[in-house]
């Protein structure tokens, strides 16, 4: 396949105006029609032009230009398209006509026109519209659609605004990309927002028969985040009507089509019986993020997918600072940072890693990354440090204002900021065109009262990032006193160069520095602390997420150490994370999070650089004896924490309750190693929330105590989808590594494991993948698990086995013998003769 290159852009041909589709809906022949309005594009200056539209699966029956109908011979179709030669297209413009039989039952790729659950439904980003009819597939062909869908279904859903039964006509003009239809039996829950500027909204949300009652969350995160898009970026919405679709069969999360998101189910449905505390959260932030698109996605879209940044990272910059509002922004920055720790780092820095914009790709689909996602977001958060909260505003009022209604790039967006601060960003934007993850260490000097810092870039353990240019790093930093005080204020530190020294005069004593406040930049701070530095800044440092930090270091430093067999004494860490727990001045979610030890991942990450190579085994064995020492170490005030942190009354999915019901599971899960299960098994079979039951049960299982829970919960909830998914999900991941292969194995054959379901398949086989000691069995029997079943599904949806294939990732880490192991089963799933091409490009990089 072809590789795509940012260098070789050129705007099409023909732009498109207007769009009239007619879709006659029938399960396994669909047809559509299509008329196109099409006129030249003056700035090509070249020509003159074949008509190429791009197409797959399709059936072409009939075509016509300017009412002419075109002969066979006429039109050229290939597996990627279709032509007409120049001598037949009017180069001026022309209305081109056509209509094409589609399959949507046989579509199992769930791109383009396809069904679920009986009922149709559409995801077109990137480049599904091809697969519902010809057309000039790129996000900057930007038109207006009229829709008419004729089916039996009661409801026939497209974007913008309804005429009438199944007849739709979208007032903005939009990439194919953010086109949208539904049609299928399905209860509207409806509800209504006023905008700022007085106008009224119909709020819907379309789900099946009997899920009318779990809307309730998703309608209420929705009104909230269409004022907080008021307030905060000052966006009103632009219709009359907002439209949400719950899908149970879905590739990702969530689509942002105009006027009528389409979700995964799992990211609107909710009750407290069947919802954890992290759905909410998460339903919340997607609601947000899918919302916020309108603006940051939709009425400024990208030129070309190279862009996805620009819609992307800027988009879940926006949805990370409403949660934060929403909830706490200390416990929403760590566990953003977690995230990009846990994901976009070990991408950076493996055979995945492409810059925030990438220059080339094979198929764009293996693009929707942590990288272009979350690293995108980090560099947002970093332009708005730079240029300050004020001046960050201004620049995003000017983007709206001269971009409105365009096709965009990444210069656009950068040119607003130079334009408004008049700050020269020309370095600045390496960021978005060097990857890898930059490492910052640090020189520290005091004598007579001056302290020199000296920070470096780029003295790179990893080999990933040579001969990269230095880059823009903002490092937030404090000073304390040895009392705890801070004798000099906050302040950002701009390292621009290879190597800076910064130098403060007029210190009594040398301080204890707190480097990179907040996580002020996406980088590995290489700091070498003593553990009493680390232990000072843990107990005193006044910045949340350095506290959190200091402790997760010394966490980690000991992990590491048992790990690698040593007998160390986690007596003082476990000492000062007892006073953090019992610290009722401090926010209990906060405290949750303290309690939580690194995961086995990121202990691995550590042995990283540390120059160890990672044992699985050993380290599950590392987390769990730490695990115990601290419980040893609280035991007296553990049931007293678990029953305290109870909250009473109704459920309520919101933060304070949240909190206060993670810190009582933590409690728990530490109680759990002293008490043989026993205050676990009576919640388990007490609890009457999800979130509590399904906690308790994830303890249950993992201490080898589960049998009966695991029975109760499927019977309880097997006929609810999204919980069993959990089901599955909870016994991949957590059950024992000695018995995790056989238990999946069993799932595998049970009757419900409908692997189709993208969500089901996830649940079981990403489940165990990312339960490293579970995966990386050391007879790679794992792996060969793994990779049966990712052969199995890219037969029928390469999308969704590409994006898992990224468990493979981290392969090079491990010992030679795994990494043979891996190397085996990678070759194997790269032998299949009909491997898809996203499958292909990310095996092809895992193993060059
Ligand atoms: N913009 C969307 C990304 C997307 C997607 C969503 C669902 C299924 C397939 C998809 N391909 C790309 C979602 C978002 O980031 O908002
Ligand atoms: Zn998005």
């Amino acid at each position: 396949p072809p590789t795509i290159r940012l260098v070789d852009y050129q705007q099409p041909a023909f732009w498109i105006e207007k769009v009239n589709l007619k879709f006659a809906l029938h399960p396994t022949a669909t047809k559509v029609t299509s008329e196109i309005t099409f006129h030249a594009n003056a700035d090509r200056g070249d020509g003159p032009h074949d008509l190429r539209l791009d197409g797959r699966d399709l059936k072409l029956i009939h075509a016509s230009i300017d009412g002419r109908d075109l002969a066979d011979d006429e039109v050229l179709c290939d597996a990627e398209g279709l032509s007409v030669p120049a001598d037949l297209v009017p180069q001026e413009g022309f209305t081109w006509r056509c209509t094409v039989e589609i399959n949507p039952e046989g579509n199992t790729a769930l791109e383009g026109l396809y069904m679920s659950n009986g009922m149709y439904c559409t995801q077109c980003e990137a480049q599904g519209f091809r697969k519902i009819t010809y057309y000039l597939d790129r996000p900057d062909v930007m038109a207006r659609f009229n829709v008419k869908i004729e089916g039996e279904a009661p409801v026939l859903l497209s974007n913008g605004n309804k005429i009438n039964h199944g007849s739709w006509q979208d007032p903005w003009p939009k990439p194919a990309y953010l086109f949208a239809l539904v049609a299928g039996e399905l209860e509207v829950v409806e509800d209504q927002f006023t905008t700022r500027s007085g106008r009224d909204v119909v709020l819907q949300i379309f789900v099946r028969k009997g899920d009318e009652d779990k809307c309730d969350y998703a309608m209420d995160a929705l009104k909230r985040s269409m004022r907080w898009d008021e307030e905060h970026y000052g966006r009103e919405y632009d219709l009359d009507l907002f439209m949400i679709v719950a899908v149970d069969d879905f590739n990702m999360g969530a689509m942002e089509n105009k006027g009528l998101n389409i979700f995964n189910s799992r990211l609107v449905l909710a009750t407290p019986e069947t919802a954890t505390d992290a759905n909410y959260k998460a339903i919340e932030a997607v609601i947000a993020h899918e919302y916020f698109h309108n603006w940051t996605g939709n009425r400024i879209t990208c030129r070309d997918w190279f862009q996805l940044c620009l819609k992307e990272g800027l988009t879940v910059f926006r949805d990370q600072k409403f949660s934060g509002d929403m909830r706490s922004h200390s416990v929403q920055r760590i566990e953003d940072v977690l995230t990009l720790r846990a994901r976009q780092f070990p991408e950076d820095a493996g055979p995945l890693s492409h810059p925030v914009r990438p220059e080339e790709y094979i198929e764009i689909n293996n693009f929707y990354t942590a990288t272009v996602y979350e690293k995108g977001a980090e560099v947002i958060g970093m332009l708005k440090r730079l240029v300050g909260d004020e001046t960050y505003r201004a620049a995003c009022d000017l983007y709206f204002e001269r971009h409105d209604g365009q096709a965009c790039t990444i210069e656009d967006w950068i040119r607003v900021f130079e334009d408004v601060s008049g700050q020269d960003l020309t370095q600045f934007k390496l960021w978005y065109q060097q990857n890898g993850t930059p490492v910052v260490s640090v020189d520290e000097d005091f004598s007579q009262g001056t302290y020199r810092l000296t920070l470096r870039q780029d003295a790179d353990a990893s080999g990933h990032r040579i001969d990269k240019a230095a880059q823009v790093i903002p490092v937030m930093t404090g000073f304390l006193d040895t009392d705890g005080s801070e004798p000099l204020p906050e302040q950002c530190l701009i390292l621009d160069a290879a190597e800076k020294t910064f130098v403060f005069e007029g210190l009594t004593a040398k301080p204890v520095v707190s480097l990179l406040r907040g996580f002020s930049a996406p980088v590995i701070l290489d700091h070498t602390m003593d553990s009493d530095q680390r232990m000072f800044l843990f107990k005193h440092d006044s910045d949340t997420f350095n506290k959190w930090e200091a402790g997760r270091g010394i966490a980690l430093d000991l992990l590491c150490d048992m790990a690698r067999g040593q007998l160390v004494k986690g007596a003082n860490f476990a000492d000062a994370l007892r006073t953090i727990a019992l610290d009722g001045a401090l926010d209990p979610n906060f405290r949750a999070l303290m309690l939580t030890l690194p995961s086995e991942d990121a202990i691995a990450v550590h042995m990283g650089h540390l120059g160890a190579v990672p044992d699985p085994e050993a380290i599950h064995r590392a987390r769990h004896d730490l695990k115990k020492t601290i419980a040893k170490q609280l035991a007296s005030d553990l049931p007293e924490l678990f029953a305290a942190m109870r909250v009473r009354g109704p459920y309520s999915p919101d933060a304070d309750a949240a909190g206060r019901r993670a810190l009582r599971l933590a409690a728990l899960g530490l109680l759990s190693l002293l008490d043989d299960c026993a205050a676990a098994q009576d919640l388990y079979w007490g609890a009457d929330n999800m979130t509590e039951q399904f906690a308790a049960l994830s303890i249950l299982i993992s201490a080898g105590k589960g049998a009966d829970a695991i029975d109760a919960f499927y019977k309880q909830w097997k006929d609810e989808g999204l919980v069993l998914d959990k089901w599955f999900a909870i016994q991949a991941g957590t059950t024992p590594p000695e018995a995790a292969l056989d238990v999946v194995r069993a799932l595998g054959e049970h009757g419900d494991f409908n692997w189709k379901n993208p969500n089901r398949f996830r649940s079981l086989i990403g489940g165990f993948a990312t339960a490293p000691a579970s995966f990386h069995r050391a007879d790679g029997r794992g792996y060969e698990f793994v990779a049966d079943w990712l052969i199995k599904l890219d037969a029928l949806n390469p999308q969704t086995t590409a994006r898992m294939c990224g468990v493979f990732g981290t392969w090079k880490r491990y010992d030679k013998k795994r990494q043979t192991l891996i190397s085996t089963q990678l070759r194997r799933i790269q032998k299949t003769p009909t491997l898809s091409k996203d499958t292909g490009e990310i095996i092809g990089k895992l193993l060059a």
